[in-house]
């Protein structure tokens, strides 16, 4: 007999969470059977196969080997709930199971993957094994690659590539806010809290993307021979647009200024719902050669069908489309 438990684990990144475990025998498991049955691996520092399933005699998890786990097992429930209460969405495929993550993945390993062949997550430990990469919106934006693979299918090369990355850092980041961790809260920024350039400053910046000396802010002809988390910054900057507004703004302490490239002013209608005309253009109208433009035509059909073709909401898509010159 197996029952499913609530422990709590210390992680890296997010303070003290809730962990939701599986008893079995006088043991307990990274085995969440309430979100599919989502389990979390200790690999060791090895490449292939599962390794260990992460085990303790009690369910207070702390320390040593057990971090990276910790926030492996919770990055997957908050992601798994994120998408449940915000989309209806039950599970990466929505068929209600639950994929599996592995820690410590090689040795000083400074990534993060997401397979659809193992249909599983794979954090590296970080430079010199001290940074594991399994910040929250890390978490999130992996597991969204397996959401986008289940959907649109968006191609990972030249624009499809872009939007694939943006995908996975617009609901990561979304994920990041709704998870309301206050260790690690929502911003704009992804991976800011793994530090993998050892100064502190986060990958990517939604408001102004070109912030990271690779992003683009704004579309232009060619764009698509950028690598893809580079022209993701067109569709990160819309997000980012769409939700909070152009110009200057403080969320959760952080400081942004969003430009425009022509200058216009654009008012946000929030991140909720933001979110929402991307998920559903996500789901119901890309394709795995959506590009830029055609991009701009998902959500304002998305926007459209939500809220009206005379909505705000309809209008600032365009708007916020425009203003990183997709028009
Ligand atoms: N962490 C990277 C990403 O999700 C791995 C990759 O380059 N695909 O984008
Ligand atoms: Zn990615
Ligand atoms: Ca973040």
């Amino acid at each position: 007999y197996e029952a499913i438990e609530t422990g709590t684990g210390t992680s890296q990144y997010s303070g003290t969470v809730p962990l939701t475990t599986t008893k079995s025998g006088s043991s307990y498991q990274l085995n969440d059977g309430a979100r599919g049955g989502h389990k979390t691996y200790d690999l060791n520092q090895g490449t292939t196969g599962t390794g260990s399933l992460y085990s303790n005699a009690t369910d207070t998890w702390a320390g040593g080997r057990l971090t990276a786990g910790v926030d492996a097992h919770y990055g997957a429930a908050v992601t798994w709930d994120f998408y449940k209460n915000t989309f209806g969405r039950n599970g990466i495929r929505n068929d209600g199971k639950g994929a599996y993550s592995r820690a410590h993945y090689g040795n000083s390993y400074v990534n993060a993957f997401w397979s659809d062949a193992c249909f599983c997550m794979t954090y590296g430990d970080g430079t010199g094994n001290k940074k594991p990469l399994t910040a929250i919106d890390v978490a999130g934006h992996e597991m969204t690659h397996g959401v986008t693979a289940a959907t649109a299918k968006l191609i990972y090369s030249a624009e499809s590539g872009g939007l694939n990355e943006a995908t996975s850092d617009i609901f990561g980041t979304a994920v990041e806010f709704s998870a309301n961790n206050s260790s690690d809260v929502g911003d704009y920024l992804i991976g800011e809290k793994i530090d993998i350039f050892g100064n502190g400053k986060p990958l990517r910046y939604m408001d102004k993307p070109s912030k990271d000396g690779n992003s683009v802010d704004s579309w232009y002809s060619g764009v698509g021979g950028k690598d893809v988390h580079y022209s993701s910054g067109v569709a990160n900057h819309f997000f980012y647009l769409l939700s909070e507004g152009s110009g200057a703004k403080t969320i959760n302490g952080v400081r942004y200024d969003s430009p425009t490239s022509d200058g216009s002013k654009v008012t946000g209608i929030g991140r909720d719902k933001a979110a929402k005309i991307w998920y559903k253009a996500l789901t119901s109208y890309m394709t795995s050669n959506t590009n830029y433009k055609a991009a701009r035509t998902a959500t304002l059909s998305a926007a459209g069908a939500l809220y009206g073709t005379t909505s705000t909401e309809y209008k600032t898509v365009g708007a916020a489309w425009s203003a990183v010159n997709v028009k």
